[in-house]
């Protein structure tokens, strides 16, 4: 069969020539049974998820509880992004730096053509054109996803700005990033399918010079979504370094005070240190007022005014369900009563979804992720530990009335954290850009259960970006310094480095966190308005005791103290980390830093 008599390949919805060669081409490569042009209705939802209730792939929830709703358990072998597997293909391997993957692109074609030579056989190919960003806003940028996944179409469709709205924005002559994915299951004539195809063999490929995505074998989030870490983060990281932009996995978040004075806030951190918590925030303080504009990547450019704007790039959340729980984070659990689908989580006997952390007791007559009766006694969750929800953000009952507005918000300052049980202090200002750039660079957290590394070794994750710039980190760091010759430096956000997991001598938490966050927040803004005092310590500037407000909360002198502590003993050790990891990036480590290292150093020692 010729690629052209492939059903539904024609007529395209579109007169853009080139998308509609390169989705020809792909078809004729991977030999779908049908094409499928995504318009992102309603109808065309409800069809593919009836396809997929009656393939196994999708349960429905009980709609009384959750209307809209819809269970997905995935194959044990696939259930989360594979870092082994993530290759950036650049011409030459310097320009993927020694913080990723790299691959030879010529025979990386090679292979992905014999790999994805009639991969979809059996199957339907979903043509899924998308938005990252609000729709024809400047900071946005369109992207074509083709998956032979109806999952994925469905999780694109809550993730993005999905179907005809984002083929017309792309018009007859647009740009877009072209992503292919499959699942690497073809079908045989006659073959029966199974709930959650996949393959063994994965990989997730991206050309950095031709920003083009190509993914195979795995049908679960990061790896297959092709709109969120591949492009808003990997691809859009080298748009934006070419481009002069920042593409960042950052949170962005909106703060009023009291007086209605409003800030916009950016955050970094790695795994497992809360941000989406931080970044639907529920303030203990009164008056304060958090909103959610993202939670997870930002997209920023200089504006008009010179100033920061920053939109998120997506349409949803992705987040991780087990410890999300009324007091965690009751503003994610709302967004999650509708239209969400959950992956991985447990199913209680009435129909509805469970994982550890939702109730403090698990309810009788779980079925655990894998389809089996949940013991207690087992000692094994009823929810994988990276089980997942895709809900709508537009239904976080914190959302942002702003957040889809085209022209982003102003940032007005950047958060980076990490978890540190020692040296770090709760909250500290960068004394410049370069400085803060230092900061952002020279991030680390300890491991928890839940990540690979041992629990207290250290991470370094660069920006919380280490699995997810596109191109040599060295370089990474270069735009980063780079931003402040493209605007006036008032114009840029202040910089600042936190740490909620401050253990005491008796190995407690000293800081209270999530709703108690706020107070940290009320500091910085406080700053930005000339309003708090702080005190210049080797790392940087630290509140002063009275600066911060601690009303109403019950915290030793000691565990203050122990907050806002600068050891520079203990700071003499952390500073001389920081060369080893720094040398991986040889001459591609600019020059700035290592002049921030041996300020740092020198502060240290005049005050030892
Ligand atoms: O699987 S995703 O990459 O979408 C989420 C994550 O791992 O951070
Ligand atoms: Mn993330």
């Amino acid at each position: 069969m010729t690629a052209s008599a492939i059903p539904g390949l024609h007529p395209a919805p579109t007169d853009h020539a080139r998308l509609v060669a390169w989705v020809e081409q792909i078809a004729a490569l991977t030999k779908p049974a049908r094409v499928h042009w995504c318009d992102g209705s309603e109808a065309e939802k409800a069809a593919i998820v009836a396809d997929l209730i009656g393939k196994g792939t999708l349960r429905e929830l009980d709609q009384s509880k959750r209307p809209g709703c819809y269970y997905a358990a995935s194959d044990p072998k696939d259930v989360a992004r594979v870092e082994s597997r993530t290759f950036i293909c650049s011409g030459n391997e310097i320009d993927a730096g020694p913080t990723n993957n790299w691959a030879d692109p010529v025979e990386m074609r090679t292979r992905l053509n014999g790999l994805f030579d009639g991969c979809m056989a059996g199957r339907t190919m979903y043509v899924v054109p998308f938005s990252m960003g609000p729709l024809g806003s400047k900071i946005s940028a369109l992207g074509v996803e083709i998956t032979d996944s109806g999952y994925v179409a469905v999780s694109m469709g809550i993730m993005t700005r999905m179907g005809k709205a984002a083929l017309d924005v792309l018009g007859s002559d647009g740009v877009f990033v072209p992503a292919v994915h499959t699942l690497g299951a073809p079908l045989a004539e006659g073959q029966a399918d199974v709930p959650w195809p996949c393959n063994e063999e994965k990989w997730i490929v991206h050309f950095p010079e031709t920003r083009e995505i190509w993914s195979y074998g795995s049908g679960y989030g990061g790896n297959a979504l092709l709109g969120k870490k591949c492009y808003a983060l990997r691809i859009a990281s080298i748009m934006a370094r070419d481009e002069g932009w920042l593409a960042e996995h950052m949170l962005i978040l909106k703060l009023t005070d009291p007086k209605g004075r409003a800030k916009y806030v950016a955050a970094a951190f790695p795994s497992a240190c809360g941000k989406t918590n931080l970044a639907m925030l529920q303030p203990t303080l009164p008056g304060w007022k958090a909103e959610t504009i993202g939670d997870d990547i930002a997209w920023m450019r200089i504006g008009d005014d010179g100033r920061l704007y920053a939109v998120n790039p997506e349409a949803g959340f992705f987040g991780v369900a087990p410890g999300t729980s009324r007091n965690t984070n009751g503003n994610a659990l709302e967004t999650l009563a509708r239209n969400t689908v959950f992956t991985n989580t447990a199913l209680t006997a009435d129909g509805d979804v469970w994982w550890e952390g939702l109730t403090k007791e698990a309810p009788g007559g779980l079925t655990n992720w894998k389809g089996q009766p949940h013991d207690p006694s087992s000692g094994q969750p009823a929810a994988h530990p990276n089980a997942r929800f895709a809900a709508p953000a537009g239904q976080c009952p914190a959302i942002a009335p702003e957040w889809e507005d085209p022209k982003g918000v102003p940032i007005d300052a950047i958060l980076f954290g990490g978890r540190r049980a020692s040296a770090v202090p709760l909250v500290t200002e960068a004394f410049d850009w370069d400085h803060g750039v230092f900061m952002g660079s020279s991030v680390a957290s300890e491991g928890t259960a839940a990540a690979e590394n041992a629990i207290g070794e250290l991470r370094r994750d660069p920006f919380a970006m280490l699995p997810f710039c596109g191109y040599n980190m060295g370089d990474y760091f270069a735009h980063w310094l780079s931003m402040k010759a493209r605007t006036a430096a008032a114009n840029l956000p202040r910089l600042y480095f936190v740490n909620w997991f401050r253990k005491n001598e008796d190995g407690k938490f000293v800081w209270p966190g999530f709703g108690d966050n706020a107070r940290v927040l009320k500091w910085i803004a406080e700053r930005l308005d000339g309003e708090a005092e702080a005190v210049d310590t080797p790392v940087g500037r630290v509140p002063t005791r009275e600066a911060l407000d601690l009303s109403g909360l019950a915290l030793s002198e000691a565990d203050l103290a122990t907050l806002l502590d600068v050891d520079v003993d203990v700071w003499a050790e952390e500073a001389a980390l920081i060369p080893d990891f720094y040398r991986m990036f040889g001459d591609r480590l600019p020059d700035a830093l290592w002049d921030q290292h041996a300020a740092l150093t020198a502060r240290i020692d005049e005050n030892r």
